[in-house]
């Protein structure tokens, strides 16, 4: 494949973008008065029975899939990677050339409880601290009611890709052995963060921002006192124009399992930063230090000193990975393939996705497809036309700041923000 057709493919971009737009409204973004028809439906329930509808909707679409136990409400679509009670992988394989972003129902799940039911007549957002001079609350349809803006972004659990730490350094971790399916990309639609903090008299001096959800955190074995799930974002990006609190998931009410009724969306930051079912926001003037952050969102280990008051180096933006759209292991007939792939960074845009098909010995430029969107992700494809034989298939991505992935990545000890080229293991048979 030459050069010119790399770079100089308007028609083919012209079909892709084209592609787009009737993927977005056929099975992403239905329309705001289909919206507003299913929250109908949903909210006069509520209101006449008093309860919690829709998560029981969801519980009982499709009982025989799920586990025992299981912390997730939604039915688990065939070929679904689950871990654990409260994490659902998305299946790479399944998203072969499939559109831009994932649909509700295969999007990642990393749940540390069932999600809390939601009633839409007393549910509120309170909104205080020393950074805003009038406190107060909002109810579900006062933030309906507020000018919304949509962002298409990915949410990507830190720990995604954890595995290749374990496979890299033949060390066991603890937590979810992600490989790469915790990421997911879909439209978000809310109002901006900045607008509630607005109304609630934000002061030019406030520093930090603490978004609560309504369960508890994973901290209270150590003896600390058990406190909600929560992140914490400096004001300057809490201000950002695509930082938002979102109730529509890809043109649907959020789902509970993705935090119906509103969640925090802060694109590029780690997957926790993106706090599900919130109820309080703190606005802080002083810096807020929180167990979570100070002794979870951090790269410990030796390559890693404690930049104190944390025990590690602290983890904001999401770093660059490249997949497959292949299953693991890949099992695939000789003959021509179009391989398809996905990269993404937290930091901004992909501008060059390399990939090799003989383990890192040669590679050869992908063809990116667009959308190519910062903060979520390119889809990538190349030919290939293989004998039959065991392969290693490899993928490099760089974003527009000259982020890339190297072959090894130092260890950390919660494996998180794996950012090494992934060797995907095919078998062709003849
Ligand atoms: N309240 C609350 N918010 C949460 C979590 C949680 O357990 N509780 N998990 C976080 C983590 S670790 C991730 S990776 C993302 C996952 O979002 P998703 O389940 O919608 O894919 O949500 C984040 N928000
Ligand atoms: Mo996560």
């Amino acid at each position: 494949m030459s050069d010119k057709n790399l770079f100089d493919q308007e028609d083919y971009l012209k079909a892709r973008a084209d592609e787009y737009i009737w993927q977005k409204r056929t099975d992403a973004n239905i329309s705001r008065q289909r919206f507003l028809q299913i929250l109908g439906t949903m909210v006069g329930g509520i209101a006449i029975g008093g309860l919690a509808k829709p998560a029981a909707a969801y519980s009982q679409t499709n009982p025989t899939l799920k586990t025992k136990g299981s912390k997730i409400l939604k039915p688990l679509p065939p070929g679904y990677i689950s871990h654990s009670q409260g994490t659902l992988e998305m299946n790479w394989e399944t998203m072969y050339g499939r559109g831009y972003l994932v649909p509700n129902d295969w999007f990642y799940v990393h749940n540390r409880h069932t999600p809390p039911p939601f009633n839409p007549s007393t549910w509120r957002l309170q909104i205080e601290g020393t950074g805003v001079s009038t406190p107060c609350q909002f109810t579900y349809d006062e933030i309906m009611a507020m000018p919304s803006i949509s962002v298409t972004s990915a949410i990507e659990c830190a720990a995604n890709g954890r595995r290749f730490f374990e496979e890299a350094y033949n060390r066991p971790l603890s937590g979810t052995r992600w490989r790469l399916g915790a990421i997911g990309v879909a439209e978000w639609t809310g109002v901006p963060l900045s607008a509630l903090l607005e109304r609630a008299g934000l002061k030019s001096t406030a520093k930090d921002v603490l978004v609560e959800g309504a369960d508890l955190d994973s901290l209270d074995a150590k003896g600390t006192k058990p406190s909600k799930f929560s992140s914490v974002v400096p004001i300057a990006k809490a201000l950002a124009d695509n930082s938002l609190i979102v109730y529509a998931m890809n043109g649907e009410p959020l789902p509970p399992d993705h935090g119906q009724p509103c969640r925090a969306i802060f694109p590029g930051w780690a997957g926790n930063a993106n706090v599900k079912w919130i109820e309080r926001i703190e606005v802080s003037e002083t810096p807020i230090y929180t167990q979570w952050v100070l002794k979870q969102m951090v790269l410990t280990g030796s390559d890693y000193p404690a930049v104190s008051p944390y025990e590690g180096k602290l983890i904001t933006y999401q770093n660059v990975k490249s997949a497959f759209e292949l299953a693991w292991p890949a099992t695939l007939a000789a003959g021509h393939h179009l391989l398809r792939g996905r990269s993404w960074s937290g930091k901004g845009k992909i501008v060059r996705v390399e990939v090799s098909l003989d383990g890192g010995k040669t590679w050869q430029l992908a063809r990116l497809r667009e959308p190519n969107l910062p903060f979520a992700w390119v889809r990538w494809d190349i030919d290939w036309n293989p004998v039959a034989g065991e392969y290693s298939l490899q993928a490099r991505a760089t974003d527009n700041l000259g982020n890339t992935q190297s072959n090894t990545v130092p260890w950390n000890d919660f494996g998180l923000l794996y950012g090494g080229v992934v060797t995907h293991p095919v078998t062709v048979q003849g």
